[in-house]
C-alpha cells in the first residue's frame, strides 16, 4: 500500500501573476484577474495554485526581488484582494501556495536600507558584507571572483562604507546572511504571517543556496578569458543548509499541514538533493531538481549560458528514470515538471511546434508523459494550451528578462573586445535566445481572439505571442480535440488511477532514440506508457508476456494500432495501457 497523501496526489498549477490576467487595464496581471479565472482552473482539474511572488517589489527580477514580504505590490492588488482570492480558492476546494523568496531581498527592502547605513548598524549583518580586495595598483576589487548567475561580479561596491555586498543574482537582489540567527527568525515570522492568513504551503526559491562556503574563497578559473568565474559549487547545498531547513521545519512547518517544495538549481546529485526530501530528515516534501530542464544547456560550470546544446532522447529518458526510481523505499518523492516561469515552452523544446498539427499532437504527448510519472505534478500557466516560444523575428527589445539582457550584453562585450570591432555578428545568440530564454514562459496568457489575446484591455507589459487568434483558451474550451480538453481528460484519469501517481517506474526500451516507454506497477496492477518523440511512424515492442493482460485506455489518437512487432506509433502518438 502506498503512503497516500493529499499533496502527493495534487495537481499544482503555477501562476505567474504579471502575465496571467489583467482585471483593471493597467497592462499587468493581478490578483482580481486570478480570482476571475478560478472556474477555468477548477474545470481543468487542478487542486493547488502556486503564485509566483506578488509582494511589494521594484520588479527588477519580476517579483523575485521583494521589498516588503507583508504587502501586496499595488500592481497586483491589495491584501484584501488576496484574502478574496484565497476565499475563492478554498470555496472551490482548492489550495493556495505562496512563493517564499528568502535567499535574497530587494535592495529596496527596509532591512537592506538600514544595512546600508554603516558597519555598526543593527541590520548590517542581515546581509553579506566584506571589505574590498586591494589589487597591486591599490585599486579596490570585489572580495572574490564569483560571477553572478545573472552576469558580472556577484559583489556590489558601496562607496559610503567602502565595502561590498554579495548578490548571487542582480545587484538589486542582495543575499541575506542566513548564518545570522536573527535573519532566520525573521524568515519564520514571514512564513507565520502567511500561514495565519490562510495560505496552504510554500514554494521556496533557490532554497539550496542559502548557506555559503565559509571564507567565501575564489572559484577556480574555468573560463580564463573572463574576469568573473562560475562559482555555484561555493553556495549550492552549502555546509549549514540542512541545519537551517530543519530549524524551519521544527519552528514552522511541523506545526501545520502544508505543501512544501524547494527549488534546487545547480545540483544533479541525487545523494545531495535527497537530504532535503527524505521524510526521516524532516525538511521538505520535494524539490525541483534541474537535471531534466538543463538538458539543453552546455555541460560545464556556467549554468547561466543561454547557448542551446543538442540532446538525445536516451539522455532524456536516463534522467527521468534516475529520479523516478530513486529511493522510493525511503520515501523520496519527486516534483514532476517541465515548465515554469524560468523555462522556455516545453512544446518548443521537447515536442515540435513546426505546424499546428504536430504542435497539438506533441503538446498532448508531453501531457501524457508528465501525468503518468510518479510524483506531484506541476502544470505551468499556458502549458495546458500548448503555448509555445515566440518567433525568432522578435527583436531583442521584446525580451524583458534581465537574465536574457545581461547574457546578451556579456557575449556582445566579449566579442567586441576579442575582435576590436563594434559590429559583431550576434545572430547565433539570438537563435539561442529564441530557444532558451526565460521570456518565452512570460508572454501573457492567451484567453481569446480579441486584441492582446484578451489578457488586458490596456497595453500589455510584455508583447502577446502573435499566434493568439488561433491559440487561445476560449477556442480550446469549445473544442474537444484541443490541447486544453486533452489535459483536462488526462488529469481526470490521473485522479482516477492511483497507479499513475504511486506506481513503481521502470524504463522499457532504454536504448530507443525514438520511443520513450515505461511500465508502472502498483500491487498486482500494471500500466504501460508509450510515447513517440518523432514526427514519423515507428514501431516498438511490448515487454514479453504482458500484452494479453493489457487494454488500451487513453491517448492522443482515436486508437492504438498494433503491428507484428508490438505497437505501431503514429507521429507524436502517446498510448496508455492498463492491465485488466
Ligand atoms: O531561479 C533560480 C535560478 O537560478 C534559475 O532558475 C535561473 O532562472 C536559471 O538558471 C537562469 O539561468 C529562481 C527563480 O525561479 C527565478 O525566477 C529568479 O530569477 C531567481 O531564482 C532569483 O530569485
Amino acid at each position: 500500500e502506498p503512503d497516500r497523501k493529499w499533496w502527493k496526489e495534487a495537481v499544482i498549477y503555477q501562476i505567474y501573476p504579471i502575465s496571467f490576467f489583467d482585471s483593471n487595464g493597467d497592462g499587468f496581471g493581478d490578483l482580481n484577474g486570478i480570482s476571475s479565472k478560478l472556474d477555468y482552473l477548477k474545470d481543468l482539474g487542478v487542486n493547488v495554485l502556486w503564485l509566483s511572488p506578488i509582494y511589494k517589489s521594484p520588479l527588477a527580477d519580476y517579483g523575485y526581488d521583494i521589498s516588503d514580504y507583508r504587502t501586496i505590490d499595488p500592481r497586483y492588488g491589495t491584501l484584501g484582494d488576496w484574502d478574496n482570492l484565497l476565499k475563492g480558492v478554498h470555496d472551490r476546494g482548492m489550495k493556495l501556495m505562496m512563493d517564499l523568496v528568502v535567499n535574497h531581498t530587494s535592495d529596496e527592502h527596509a532591512w537592506f536600507q538600514e544595512s546600508l547605513k554603516g558597519k555598526d548598524d543593527a541590520k548590517r549583518d542581515y546581509y553579506i558584507w566584506r571589505p574590498p580586495k586591494l589589487a597591486e595598483d591599490g585599486s579596490r576589487q570585489p572580495p572574490n571572483n564569483w560571477r553572478s548567475v545573472f552576469q558580472g561580479s556577484a559583489w556590489e561596491y558601496d562607496k559610503q562604507s567602502d565595502e561590498y555586498y554579495l548578490h548571487l543574482y542582480v545587484a538589486k537582489q542582495p543575499d541575506l546572511n542566513w548564518d545570522n540567527p536573527t535573519v532566520r527568525d525573521a524568515v519564520w515570522d514571514i512564513m507565520r504571517f502567511w500561514i495565519d492568513r490562510g495560505c496552504d504551503g510554500f514554494r521556496m526559491d533557490v532554497i539550496n543556496l542559502i548557506s555559503k562556503v565559509p571564507g567565501l574563497p575564489d572559484a577556480p578559473v574555468a573560463e580564463p578569458n573572463e574576469k568573473y568565474q562560475p562559482a555555484s559549487e561555493f553556495y549550492t547545498n552549502g555546509p549549514r543548509v540542512h541545519e537551517y531547513i530543519q530549524q524551519m521545519h521544527r519552528e514552522v512547518l511541523s506545526k501545520h499541514d502544508l505543501i512544501t517544495v524547494g527549488e534546487a538549481p545547480f545540483s544533479y546529485d541525487e545523494s545531495a538533493l535527497c537530504k532535503y526530501v527524505l521524510p526521516a530528515n524532516k525538511e521538505l516534501q520535494m524539490v525541483f531538481q534541474f537535471e531534466l530542464v538543463d538538458i539543453d544547456s552546455p555541460k560545464g560550470p556556467d549554468r547561466s549560458s543561454l547557448a542551446p546544446r543538442a540532446w538525445k532522447l536516451t539522455e532524456f529518458k536516463t534522467i527521468i528514470n534516475k529520479w523516478q526510481a530513486y529511493k522510493r523505499d525511503e520515501g523520496y518523492w519527486n516534483a514532476v515538471y517541465i515548465e515554469n516561469h524560468d523555462q522556455a515552452r516545453s512544446v518548443s523544446r521537447f515536442g515540435n511546434d513546426a505546424d499546428n498539427r504536430v504542435r497539438t499532437l506533441s503538446a498532448k504527448m508531453l501531457a501524457v508523459m508528465q501525468a503518468t510519472q510518479c510524483g506531484t505534478l506541476y502544470v505551468y500557466q499556458g502549458e495546458e494550451l500548448g503555448m509555445h516560444n515566440f518567433p525568432r523575428s522578435w527583436p531583442l527589445e521584446e525580451y524583458k528578462d534581465v537574465a536574457t539582457q545581461n547574457y546578451y550584453n556579456r557575449v556582445l562585450e566579449n566579442r567586441r573586445r576579442e575582435t576590436g570591432r563594434d559590429d559583431v555578428d550576434m545572430s547565433d545568440v539570438m537563435d539561442g535566445l529564441q530557444k532558451k530564454a526565460r521570456d518565452h514562459a512570460r508572454t501573457p496568457v492567451q484567453w481569446d481572439s480579441t486584441p492582446n489575446g484578451g489578457f488586458t484591455s490596456g497595453t500589455p507589459w510584455m508583447r502577446v505571442n502573435d499566434d493568439y487568434p488561433t491559440w487561445n483558451a476560449a477556442k480550446q474550451m469549445a473544442d474537444p480535440d484541443s490541447v486544453r480538453s486533452f489535459w483536462k481528460r488526462m488529469l481526470a484519469l490521473r485522479k482516477e488511477k492511483p497507479i499513475l501517481v504511486y506506481g513503481d517506474f521502470k524504463l522499457i526500451l532504454p536504448d530507443d532514440e525514438e520511443v520513450f516507454a515505461y511500465q508502472r506497477t502498483l500491487g498486482a496492477s500494471t500500466a504501460l506508457i508509450y510515447l513517440n518523440f518523432t514526427g514519423k511512424d515507428t514501431e516498438a515492442a511490448f515487454p514479453t508476456g504482458v500484452r494479453s493482460q493489457l487494454t488500451y485506455a487513453f491517448g492522443n489518437y482515436p486508437e492504438a494500432s498494433e503491428s507484428p512487432a508490438g505497437i505501431l506509433l503514429r507521429p507524436y502518438q502517446a498510448c496508455i495501457y492498463f492491465s485488466t
